[in-house]
């Protein structure tokens, strides 16, 4: 199998993080696809019309997109439970969309910034985004916590993904510190952003 990707994405390490728990980074070969909506580089648009990545690309050459679906497509192929069933099915896949939601809205304060022409930045619409990840984040504290605090799945993965994205690109972002006024995400973030999992694949 094969994985467009680029290590500073955050779907893209939702990815690489569920390979590094399950011990199969090895079965992927990482093919660069960075680039951004403007300028879709030739590896991502060959793998996906829309030229998003991350894509894997099976060994027969069939497109699995977008991150969700290649998540849930290697929990499968490698039975590793990041799935639950039962009661804890729900929320997981919430807590997962939770987390994409909230990347969608980091994603598009960078995209802002780094796409379009300065003259033309919305004041309005960076921070309707940043109201979003804002509102995100307070959830994330004051209902999620007995989840995050259970047994790891995908909604865990994908928050963390979230709050290392927004220290990686704090600047651009402009959405402030994810840890004020959040002592328990803050405690919790900071923990599982120390497993390995998350060291071995850290933005750049
Ligand atoms: N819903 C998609 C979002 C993927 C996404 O937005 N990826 C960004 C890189 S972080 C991208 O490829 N952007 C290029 C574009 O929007 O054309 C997923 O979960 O994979």
């Amino acid at each position: 199998m094969k994985l467009v990707y680029a290590q500073p994405s955050p779907f893209v390490r939702k990815v690489l993080v569920l390979l590094e728990e399950a011990g199969k980074t090895g079965s992927v070969e990482l093919v660069d696809g960075f680039g951004s909506p403007v300028a879709p580089s030739d590896n991502a648009l060959a793998a996906n019309p829309v030229g998003k990545i991350p894509c894997l690309l099976l060994d027969d050459g069939t497109p699995v997109y977008d991150s969700r679906v290649i998540t849930r497509y290697l929990d499968k192929k490698f039975n590793l439970s990041m799935y639950p069933g039962g009661d804890a099915e729900f929320p997981t896949l919430t807590l997962e969309a939770h987390a994409d939601a909230m990347l969608d809205a980091a994603i598009l304060c960078v995209y802002e910034v780094r796409c379009r022409d300065e003259k033309i930045h919305s004041a309005d619409w960076l921070n309707a985004q940043r109201d979003k990840i804002k509102r995100g984040l307070d959830a994330l504290e004051t209902n999620w916590m007995p989840h995050l605090k259970g047994t790891v799945g995908i909604g865990h993965i994908g928050v963390a993904c979230v709050l290392g994205y927004m220290d990686f690109r704090a600047e651009m972002g402009g959405w402030g510190d994810w840890r004020e006024n959040r002592p328990q995400l803050t405690a919790w973030g900071e923990e599982f952003l120390e497993r390995r999992a998350l060291k071995a694949t850290a933005p750049v």
